[in-house]
């Protein structure tokens, strides 16, 4: 299975634009040793031709011109984009979807009823591709049943329900529902390979480990260092772990966390602006390497 990050960083990216922290303002700058990052989202493939692409930043349309890859050029218009799962419905993860609007062939959208609500109601980006390309909606369910994505052979996925908020502009954004945020465990069906992704995860609920375990790569959320990073920077009122993002340091963190699973080659990604890690001489950069976990960056290739 061949995995390609095509953006490593959460919403806004980094640097964000309009954003002075320490990090932001240091990579602009040049005084900070660290690379830039474009907002989160992965593609898949068994094959080496047709790839699943997970969600679609509003950086889409540069990630798809830096991987040649996703342009298998077999028609006068054609791409190598055989469908798009969304894990939710944030805007980080679902912008891009305007800017694939072009075509006569229909965008294969695979995610839950209440992500397909969010984008018909709140966010009507699928309605507004309707006077486009069309879409074509697959219903994900996220009870642990199986699926596959038509012409991307050789890979099935399993869906999850995790705990998580619906974005601000959902209707039921107050109301929780299973299904507003999956976790999928990807497998190569050949080779018996699989991935566990979860760029959203607030809580390692009791349904997750045995999935987890089964992962020979766990990428999941790497948000925040701290649960209250935000908070003690002035820049928002609520902990890391109430806004679906388990942060990486302190008890129950993602450290502890992924030492349990040592048999995975473990990654971080949705990486926020004001996380340390994206320093690659940090102090907190260094805790990670000592526990052999890794920081995603755009063009990260991972083949199991
Ligand atoms: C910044 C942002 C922080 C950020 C927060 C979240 C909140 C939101 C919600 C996130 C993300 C980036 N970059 N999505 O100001 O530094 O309330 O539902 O997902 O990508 S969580
Ligand atoms: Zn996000
Ligand atoms: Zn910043």
């Amino acid at each position: 299975m061949h995995i390609h990050v095509l953006g490593a960083a959460a919403g806004g990216g980094f640097p964000q634009w309009n954003c002075n922290c320490f990090n932001c303002d240091g990579l602009r700058k040049g005084t900070i040793k660290a690379t830039k990052r474009t907002q989160s989202s992965i593609c898949v493939s068994g094959d080496g031709i047709n790839w699943v692409l997970f969600n679609t930043s509003p950086d889409v349309l540069q990630q798809i011109q830096e991987f040649a890859p996703l342009q298998p050029g077999r028609a006068i218009r054609d791409s190598g984009i055989a469908g798009i799962v969304l894990i939710d419905a944030q805007i980080d993860h679902t912008t891009g979807l305007l800017m694939l609007r072009e075509g006569k062939v229909r965008r294969e959208i695979y995610c839950t009823d209440m992500v397909y609500q969010d984008l018909t109601t709140g966010n009507p980006l699928l309605n507004i591709l309707g006077h486009y390309c069309g879409v074509n909606h697959h219903q994900i369910q996220a009870d642990g049943s199986t699926f596959e994505v038509a012409g991307a052979p050789n890979l099935k996925f399993t869906a999850v329900a995790l705990k998580s908020a619906a974005p601000p502009y959902s209707p039921h954004r107050n109301d929780p529902h299973p299904g507003d945020t999956i976790g999928v465990l990807i497998e190569e069906i050949s080779s018996g390979k699989k991935c566990w992704y979860s760029p959203g995860l607030g809580e390692i609920e009791p349904h997750l480990p045995a999935l987890m375990r089964q992962a020979d790569c766990i990428m999941v959320d790497g948000t925040f260092w701290t649960n209250t990073e935000m908070i003690d920077m002035g820049l928002m009122t609520k902990k890391a772990r109430d806004i679906g993002h388990n942060p990486q340091s302190g008890e129950g963190g993602m450290i502890e966390v992924l030492n349990q699973y040592p048999q995975a080659r473990r990654v971080l990604i949705h990486i926020n602006n004001t996380n340390p890690i994206l320093r690659e001489d940090s102090a907190e950069r260094a805790t990670l390497n000592q526990h052999g976990i890794e920081v995603a960056y755009d063009g990260m290739d991972i083949i199991l």
